[in-house]
């Protein structure tokens, strides 16, 4: 039987669109689940989005949805598009509000309670809302939940409770046995000591709420909400990948649900134990973590947008060492693009291949590895980076690869070494055939894109190995990746600040803007930023083409109120009519939609 990988991130709430932060455990988990399956490792990647929290239901009301389940199906789109776009290659998406995990997760509330490890008592303390999450005086800082800011609620009530404390040394036993069930190791003692000042029994049930599961045996009240969560690692899998590496991956809020509570459960219920729970460091904006909740958050689509999918997913994993904190910088992601995809693999691929095209016609000739740069790659190395995840430094090893191939080349000058001509440039295109492999589960896109280049297929690691590029002809194609430069984002900032004119008054009220509504949105067939919407104006539905794409996804525009201006010549743009204009507020980074603050009929005049 092959061996198995499953690999697990968080499931996130639905009460906002992903953040750098949710897009940061995403995409570390698919180069991890990408890497197994150039293993040829039978491998399941499994993320999704705990739905059944009452921040649902606030986000929900807050967007003057009715129907929750509505909401929660509108959510789930967008994630699923964020996530396409990020080339985030899940083998599941699992939506706790699924009837067939709603069950499953009522028949282990069951297994538990037969166990006699839940029973009835009465609650009375504090809740963080935001993390869904009883509270205990320790854990607050200055009476503030540390990592929402806000002050916990008082609550008392009747719920059942699970007994954690039974399990208090069994958990200990375990962590000390097995060096690996928590990493890193840092993150390991804390845990450790956390059990020592002693485990309290839980409460998982709330009464009275509007939203969630319900007790199988007790309809008053509802499971705790990371009751139900953690359970989607059995609901959302086959259980014939829980054997040979289990691996969740979560940030470091979550660890105590999943290094205490979660293994507490499955010790409860008898079923296997994950093999890790490794928690990362937070992404930070001047040391304060970017969050949702804070009001902070980047959003990926737009980096995605500005820089590429790929530089995007390169900084994030290679700028702070995997398990550490570390603040977010714009500028150091265009370093690092500049730098290192531009300059270093960008132009070893096409300085390689003009190379090829001048002196070889373009055809690959077989030739001999020069074996020093042969053992610069180690990749048994790499791979045990990988194993013991450490995605960073993996990456790093590969970019001293690509540095040193750049140097040979600088040392044999081909250019003029005609003698060694054939070897250099043969090892050079191996090399990077090599290079795109490895980087296929990093930047998948910039893979393909040199694969086409050399004109070959994605293979497997068993190719990871010099020499066995064939003889064909190279493709050479577009250079991987554009600088950016700095000065033309000055000039941007200077002419926007520049003031305009002054009108007259008279001028100003010539213009007609009313309030709009979006009926619906698509991509212009023949434009990079442009969106064609149908946008209902009182008067009738018009066509306004808008240049405002990777900035809202087409979900979020269905149903949006705007403000229009309705009386401007109409414009053909790219092949389609334009009747008005939306208005919108930008700074370099994005374009933000102008909207009436409440909900007003559409065709309603702006004054
Ligand atoms: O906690 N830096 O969901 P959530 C790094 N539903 N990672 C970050 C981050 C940041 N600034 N912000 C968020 C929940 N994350 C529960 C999980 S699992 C059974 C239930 C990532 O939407 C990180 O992985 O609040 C963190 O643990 C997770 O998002 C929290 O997501």
């Amino acid at each position: 039987m092959k061996k198995t990988f499953f690999i697990t991130t968080p499931i996130y709430y639905v009460n906002a669109p992903p953040t750098i932060g949710s897009a940061y455990s995403t995409i570390v988990a698919d180069v991890l689940a990408r890497w197994h399956r150039l293993k040829k490792i039978d491998t399941f990647f499994l993320t999704g989005l705990d739905e059944n929290s009452s921040k649902t239901v606030k986000a929900a009301k807050e967007k003057n949805y009715t129907n929750i389940q509505k909401y929660t199906n509108d959510m789930a789109r967008i994630w699923k598009e964020v996530w396409k776009r990020l080339n985030i290659s899940y083998d599941n998406f699992i939506r706790t509000t699924d009837p067939k995990h709603k069950k499953i997760a009522q028949n282990y509330f069951n297994k538990v309670y037969k166990k006699k490890d839940i029973y009835l008592g009465t609650y009375e303390g504090l809740y963080c809302e935001g993390c869904e999450e009883f509270k205990r005086g320790l854990d607050l800082k200055n009476g503030l939940c540390p990592y929402h800011k806000t002050t916990p609620i008082k609550i008392k009530e009747q719920n059942y409770f699970f007994k954690l404390s039974k399990y208090q040394n069994k958990l200990i036993n375990l962590i000390e046995k097995n060096k690996k069930f928590i990493l890193p190791e840092s993150r390991r003692e804390e845990i450790l000591n956390f059990i020592k000042t002693g485990l309290h029994d839980l409460s998982v049930s709330r009464p009275n709420l509007e939203w969630g599961i319900d007790v199988p045996f007790d309809k008053k009240q509802k499971l705790w909400v990371w009751f139900d969560a953690l359970l989607n690692y059995k609901t959302g899998v086959n259980k014939r990948y829980w054997k040979d590496q289990v691996i969740h991956l979560v940030g470091k809020d979550i660890q105590k649900f999943h290094c205490i509570i979660w293994p507490a459960i499955l010790l409860s219920t008898r079923e296997p134990l994950p093999t890790t729970v490794f928690s990362h460091g937070f992404f930070t904006i001047n040391g304060q973590k970017i969050s949702k909740s804070l009001g902070n958050a980047i959003g990926p689509i737009e980096l995605a947008n500005k820089y590429s999918v790929d530089a995007l997913r390169y900084y994030l994993i290679r700028e702070i060492p995997f398990g550490q904190d570390g603040d977010f910088s714009e500028n150091a992601l265009k370093n690092r693009l500049n730098n290192e995809l531009a300059n270093d693999l960008g132009n070893l691929l096409s300085r390689t291949l003009t190379l090829v095209e001048k002196f070889f016609d373009k055809k690959i000739k077989k030739g001999k590895i020069d074996s020093k740069l042969k053992n610069k790659l180690n990749f048994k190395k790499i791979d045990s980076l990988i194993e013991n995840i450490n995605p960073t430094e993996a990456l790093s090893e590969i970019w001293r690869f690509i540095k040193e191939v750049n140097k040979y080349i600088n040392d044999k000058k081909p250019w003029e070494n005609e003698k060694e001509r054939k070897d250099v440039l043969y090892t050079a295109l191996d090399s990077l055939r090599i290079i795109a492999l490895l980087l296929f589960p990093f930047i998948p896109d910039t893979s393909e894109k040199i694969n086409k280049q050399l004109n070959i297929k994605l293979t497997n690691f068993k190719d990871a190995k010099f020499g066995l590029l064939k003889e064909g002809k190279i493709n050479k194609g577009e250079i991987l990746f554009k600088k950016i430069e700095e000065q033309k984002i000055k000039e941007f900032k200077n002419n926007e600040i520049k003031q305009k004119p002054m009108v007259k008054y008279e001028d100003f009220q010539k213009l007609e803007i009313k309030v709009g509504k979006i009926k619906s949105a698509k991509e212009h067939p023949n434009a990079d930023k442009l969106l064609i919407l149908e946008v209902d104006t009182g008067d009738r539905v018009r066509q306004i083409v808008a240049g405002i794409k990777g900035h809202y996804t087409l979900e979020e525009l269905k149903g949006k109120e705007i403000v229009v201006l309705t009386n401007l010549e109409p414009r053909d743009l790219r092949g389609f009519k334009s009747e008005g204009m939306l208005l919108a507020a930008s700074d370099d980074n994005k374009i933000v939609i102008l909207k009436p603050e409440k909900e007003i009929k559409p065709g309603s005049g702006v004054k």
